[in-house]
């Protein structure tokens, strides 16, 4: 079935459309260089399937997907594929056991075993070389707690005759990890398909669930993520951007970007600087989680919303809903409209979801108009702000995640978010406009937004860094329209919108400019795989035979 462009995928069914019979992987060369090298792991046995997930390149709406503002990633070409052998036994088997090998030989082999009843006996690992393995273990759990009497049940009527006694995987990944390319997502993502297809439980669930119970999973490993990674991954399809919703409930809606002559295309330019969140989370990105959830109570409570302590002014997104909901609704906004220009030019030229999103910045403006609040803010001033202090405070923000700050910045995080949600807004209405004529406009105006957003993400976000803000000045000097951080920042990838014919020129100026100058040691294909030029790819699927 052909998607239509812009059409929203339908988030019903079965996972069928993801499962391939075939495909080009199954006649290709990589299926059988990893076929051979899972013979020579598990004594010259074939996998009977191998599940694919690709990682994701963010063009645009960098976190904001845990406030719950809709985001504009791409599935790419670089993915995990697990190649699966799954052993059933004859006789009733009341355990499962895992091997996870991978070809990166850093990775180092992990076995592990879950009763049928409870996968408590599967443990995380905090440190070592098998940590790796963390990612399969809490797709496995995921899945069992969500599915407790289809996924390993023996119970169930459908559960398949024979219950898998062992399952058998080697991995072999081209996403380079903690480069923000979302391999960990990927991972997860993954091994949900391979425990689903080894459980004949695919029928039990569909791609949307699938997509929620990978976010879910993934949070055990101990980042407060939000969901734009796994959705890409779950939902990507070939030549399309795809703009991610979380509110109400998810939603996908696959959008090209416009026709265009000359043909412009994404370029990654990955940083090399590691930025491993499961280490620094405390003081970069859970921090920030933490940040916008007390700009958002502090919001709500700025605003006097009868709600303001409720769940639905947890994030920033659900105190705009309220807001709106509390006070008259589209009412609201024609009278706010009446009092802001800019509210009144968003609505004008950018629809009435982005002149809400306005409204909400300039509450931010108003709230944080004194200097001294525009910078960081100690915690006895975030209790005063947000209303929540003592043991009420650590309870709503502190205790989820470990956090270390002596300092809060509410202003600035907010200020991003908001800017940011309505940059998302207007890059996909531009990718829906299609004419051919403007086209060269349009990919202007792509750019100019993507910049916007870097500015963004440096100035009030706080979350570039020295190597990616030499790259993005390297890129706008070489032919880039637009250039940005992807994923979560503080080192890892940039991506940037190049025209065809100027990426040769771009891609050599990185290499003597940054590369040449910081990584002077890199072979032509580390060099290769630092950079590269990418179309969005479809999302994961498992390939078998018949
Ligand atoms: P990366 O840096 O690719 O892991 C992270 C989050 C996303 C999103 C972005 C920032 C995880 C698994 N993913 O992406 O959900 O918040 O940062 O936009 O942590
Ligand atoms: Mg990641």
């Amino acid at each position: 079935m052909a998607t239509k462009v812009n059409d929203p995928v339908p988030l019903v069914g079965s996972l069928d459309s993801i499962y391939s019979p075939a495909g080009v992987l199954k006649n290709g060369k990589r299926w059988n260089e990893l076929a051979t090298k899972f013979a020579r792991a598990y004594n010259g046995e074939q996998p009977d399937f191998i599940a694919r997930a690709p990682g994701r390149v963010n063009l645009i709406g960098e976190h904001i997907d845990y406030v719950g503002f809709s985001v504009f990633p791409a599935a790419i070409e670089k993915d995990i594929l697990m190649a699966t052998k799954v052993s059933y036994s004859a006789t009733p088997v009341d355990k499962v056991q895992v091997v996870l090998k991978n070809t990166t030989p850093r990775f180092v082999v992990n076995t592990f075993e879950s009763a049928y009843d409870s996968t408590d006996s599967v443990e995380l690992l905090n440190e070592g070389d098998e940590r790796w393995a963390n990612y399969f273990k809490v797709a496995f759990k995921g899945l069992h707690s969500h599915l407790p009497t289809q996924v390993l049940d023996a119970g169930n009527a459908k559960r398949p005759a024979k219950r898998p006694a062992k399952i058998e995987v080697l991995v072999d990944g081209t996403i380079p990890p903690e480069s923000s390319l979302s391999s960990s997502a990927a991972m997860t993502t993954c091994s949900s398909i391979v425990v689903l297809e080894a459980f004949g439980a695919r029928e039990l669930i569909d791609r949307k669930e699938m997509a929620e119970v990978a976010i879910e999973s993934e949070r055990l490993v101990g980042v407060n993520s939000g969901g734009m990674d796994q959705s890409a991954s779950i939902f990507g399809i070939p030549h399309h951007a795809l703009y991610i919703s979380f509110f109400p409930t998810l939603s996908v809606q696959p959008t090209r970007l416009p026709p265009s002559s000359p043909d412009h295309t994404f370029v990654i330019v990955n940083s090399l600087v590691v930025s491993d969140k499961k280490v620094t989370g405390p003081v970069n990105y859970n921090l920030r989680v933490v940040e916008t959830r007390m700009a958002a109570r502090a919001l709500a409570n700025y605003l006097g919303l009868a709600a303001a302590k409720d769940n639905a002014c947890r994030d920033l997104r659900g105190v705009l809903e309220t807001y709106f909901a509390e006070n008259g609704g589209a009412g609201r906004l024609q009278a706010e409209m009446e009092n802001s220009s800019a509210v009144k030019q968003t609505l004008e030229r950018s629809g009435e979801e982005a002149a809400r999103i306005k409204v909400l910045e300039e509450k931010v403006d108003a709230l944080y108009s004194s200097a001294a609040l525009q910078e960081g803010v100690a915690r006895a001033e975030v209790e005063k702000l947000t209303g929540y202090s003592g043991d009420a405070f650590d309870a709503e923000f502190l205790s989820s995640f470990p956090i270390r700050a002596d300092a809060f910045q509410l202003y600035r995080r907010s200020k991003h978010v908001f800017t940011e949600a309505l940059r998302v807004l207007q890059f996909q209405a531009l990718c829906k406009q299609n004419s051919t004529e403007s086209a060269k406009e349009v990919y202007t105006q792509l750019g100019s937004l993507m910049d916007g957003s870097q500015k963004s993400l440096r100035e009030l976000y706080n979350c570039s860094c020295d190597e990616l803000n030499q790259i993005i000045d390297i890129a706008k000097r070489n032919g880039s329209l637009g250039s940005r951080l992807t994923g979560a920042g503080w080192g890892g990838c940039t991506v940037h919108l190049v025209p065809k014919p100027k990426v040769e020129v771009f891609i050599s100026a990185m290499r003597t400019q940054y590369y040449a100058k910081k990584f002077p040691e890199l072979s032509r294909a580390q060099l290769e795989d630092a950079c590269f030029d990418t179309q969005p790819a479809g999302g994961a699927c498992v390939y078998k035979d018949g």
